[in-house]
């Protein structure tokens, strides 16, 4: 039997990415998990849509990743984003990364990527740029339960560039920093403070090794690594909108609670639902601001990952 590639059977690339990224046309990828497990029914939906359109606004093409009955799709039509978004569609939707690919395919799952599943086909199907919200990280407390992201580990060996607003207070981000260094992981602030930005808050007290001011600067960095053949991921970070920052403490205050009440009730031991149930759980004890700052972050992020592949494709490609 001839040795097939994983893309005849199992991806569903949409027309309009096709084609796109057959003549060159800018594409940016998009994430699942947080649609599947990041955001409130129906914000999930209503972001997810307005997330394309400002992709769109760029000149690029959007390509939202994410799995249906076992089909990668690269690109979702309007139905299929709904499917995805609605909770009770074809029973419990799974949480995406690398190691869960090969089974949800054979096993015929549906399920929202989460950033280092997204990067696996974002870079299979030959998109550079990805724009989303959070990173995963090392967890509090990572240094002895080994609750790292698979995230972290994608970035240093998949050529994707990922643009968001660092890490969540809700993991240790030193320790973060850490991991990206020795996985060889460019980290890059996209602005004007050197700090590595905390997903709510625009500081971390942490700086980033790099620092960029504009989407051709941004661009050139991707090139280079792919001149040098690094085959690693470049990490932007880019701070959340100046006038969210405003909630910032509130929000961090709902965090550090939220981070006790996972080490009571055993949450924080139980591997992958750790990052949803801690994200739930500051939405409600901030009565949905914290998801108003995380949309708003998201749009901001996604329109600079489109400036990012636009500016890529006009110099570089
Ligand atoms: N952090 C957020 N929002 C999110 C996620 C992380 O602030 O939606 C999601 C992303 O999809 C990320 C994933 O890739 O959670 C990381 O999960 P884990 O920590 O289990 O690797
Ligand atoms: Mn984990």
């Amino acid at each position: 039997m001839r040795k097939r590639c994983i893309s005849d059977t199992a991806f569903i690339i949409a027309p309009e990415v096709q084609d796109a990224l057959r003549t060159g046309r800018p594409v940016v990828a998009l994430e699942s998990a947080l649609i599947t497990h990041g955001l409130p029914f129906p914000t999930n939906h209503e972001t997810a849509t307005s997330l394309e359109a400002i992709v769109r606004s760029t000149g690029c093409v959007p390509a939202t990743i994410g799995l249906l009955r076992g089909k990668v799709h690269v690109g979702l039509a309007a139905m299929e984003l709904q499917q995805l978004s609605d909770m009770g569609y074809n029973g419990p939707m799974v949480k995406v990364s690398r190691r869960d690919l090969g089974a949800c395919i054979a096993l015929k799952r549906s399920g929202g990527t989460t950033i280092a599943g997204t990067m696996v086909i974002a870079h299979a199907a030959g998109i550079r740029v990805f724009g989303t919200g959070g990173l995963g990280g090392v967890h509090r407390g990572g240094e002895s339960s080994l609750d790292v992201s698979a995230d972290l580990t994608e970035l240093g060996r998949t050529p994707v560039a990922v643009v968001s607003s660092g890490v969540k207070a809700i993991l240790d981000i030193g320790r973060t920093l850490e991991y990206l260094e020795t996985q060889g992981v460019p980290v890059v602030t996209y602005g004007l403070t050197d700090d590595f930005p905390a997903f709510y808050s625009r500081l971390s007290g942490h700086k980033s090794p790099w620092r960029v001011e504009s989407a051709l600067q941004a661009a050139g960095i991707i090139h280079a690594n792919q001149l040098l053949g690094l085959q690693c991921g470049t990490l932007f970070a880019v701070p959340i909108p100046d006038v969210h920052e405003a909630k910032a403490a509130q929000i961090q205050e709902a965090v550090e609670i939220a981070i006790r009440e996972s080490t009571q009730n055993g949450m924080s031991k139980r591997g992958n639902d750790a990052t949803p149930w801690l994200l739930r759980r500051v939405a409600e004890l901030t009565k949905g601001e914290a998801v108003q700052s995380n949309i708003a972050l998201l749009e901001s992020n996604v329109r600079v990952a489109g400036e990012i592949a636009a500016a890529f494709a006009e110099h570089f490609d």
